[in-house]
């Protein structure tokens, strides 16, 4: 990449008045980072409206995003454009959006305290990417593992917008100067990637965005029911997060265990249940991990009985989550209410950035 810093002089750029760019500066590892006006840092993350939202999407992603509400300035979107990227019915996306606001919203992101938007409700983001597009390298993009999988899983609709998924989560993230990224550890690689953009652009083009860093919670990786590939939409093996106790049960009754335990007098080791180790750690309490343990390795207990102690910890966190769900379906407009509001809101933060990147590549009109 050329570290020539292109020069704006002859043009006007055009910058809203409320914008303070002065923010930027290296937080304490040696990242360019930016704090909004109030002092606070953005965080930006997304979820594709690809199908129900799953417990690895909750574990991984949203019980981590709510972390963030109180101290950072957050925006979480729905990301509609991505979600273009494989094979879909174009009847159903309205309602997977919405089903996605509503499974958001009731998993704890309060709109009171975030910015929740529709991605393609925010032009600027494909607007940016295109920028961006601009400053990526081929094999940069080529290398990145989701790419390389997805290409196996969908061979006959390897398309471009799965080719440059990473260019738009980079504008995704940088249009708002976001800082902070809490996503799963399968997005670690495109996070680096959209800080080897922004290092990219502003080598080229001087000082405009953050150099992002992706932040993973405990459930970085939560497995599938299959108990060997992450739980993923597209996979089949997922507990969704609004999913019912009995269809739950109907799921986890039939779910591998340690292939130790045959019958109940068969002792295991928990490490190697994909019931104690992706679900129980982060649903039950400690005396209940500790119950599990015990009886799980002295043969106390059998499977089918450690599992359902496991459902009744998960119904605690999940029963409230779907009672949530089911208020809000009540009231659509209030959830569209927020969507609207929160494109608003992101649509001014997108545009001044916008303008800045434009007027940092020469993008703007020569002075009369
Ligand atoms: N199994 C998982 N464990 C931990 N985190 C996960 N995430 C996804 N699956 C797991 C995190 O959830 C956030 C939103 O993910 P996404 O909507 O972009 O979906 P995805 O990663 O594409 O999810 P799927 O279910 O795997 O969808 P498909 O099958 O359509 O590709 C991200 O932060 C992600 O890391």
């Amino acid at each position: 990449m050329s570290k020539s810093k292109a020069t704006t002089q002859g043009v006007a750029p055009i910058l809203p008045k409320h914008y303070n760019k002065a923010m930027m500066k290296r937080d304490e590892k040696g990242y360019l980072t930016y704090w909004n006006d109030q002092g606070k840092i953005r965080v930006f993350s997304g979820i594709q409206p690809t199908g129900e939202i799953h417990i690895g999407n909750y574990l991984g992603a949203i019980s981590n995003w709510v972390t963030f509400l109180d101290d950072y300035e957050c925006f979480f979107s729905i990301v509609d454009h991505h979600a273009t990227t494989v094979a879909y019915e174009p009847g159903e996306m309205p309602a997977r959006i919405f089903d996605a606001a509503v499974a958001n919203i009731a998993a704890g992101l309060d709109p009171a305290k975030c910015t929740l938007f529709v991605q393609s409700e925010v032009p600027e983001h494909t607007e940016l990417a295109w920028m961006f597009s601009t400053v990526t390298m081929f094999g940069d993009l080529g290398r990145m593992t989701q790419f390389k999988q997805k290409s196996r899983e969908q061979e006959e609709n390897v398309n471009v917008g799965l080719f440059t998924y990473p260019v738009l989560q980079a504008a995704d993230i940088l249009l708002y100067k976001a800082s902070a990224v809490p996503v799963g550890e399968d997005q670690v690689q495109h996070i680096e990637l959209a800080r080897e953009i922004a290092r990219n652009f502003n080598a080229r083009y001087g000082e405009v965005f953050p150099e992002c860093q992706a932040y993973v919670s405990e459930g970085k990786r939560i497995l599938g029911l299959d108990g060997e590939n992450k739980m993923s939409k597209s996979l089949g093996n997922t507990i969704g997060v609004l999913e019912p106790p009995e269809s739950i049960w109907k799921k986890l009754a039939p779910a591998k265990t340690d292939e130790r335990r045959k019958r109940k007098e068969d002792a295991g080791v928990p490490e190697d249940c994909n019931i104690y180790m992706s679900y129980h750690r982060h649903f039950s309490p400690p005396e209940d991990l500790e119950w599990a343990r015990k009886g799980c390795t002295g043969a106390k207990i059998g499977c089918l009985e450690c599992k359902k102690r496991l459902l009744e910890n998960m119904e605690k966190v999940l029963g409230p989550i779907r009672e949530k769900a089911e208020n809000l379906r009540a009231r659509p407009y209030e959830v569209n209410d927020v969507l609207s509001r929160g494109a608003r809101k992101a649509k001014k933060i997108a545009a001044a950035v916008l303008a800045e990147a434009k007027a940092a590549m020469g993008l703007v009109r020569l002075k009369a």
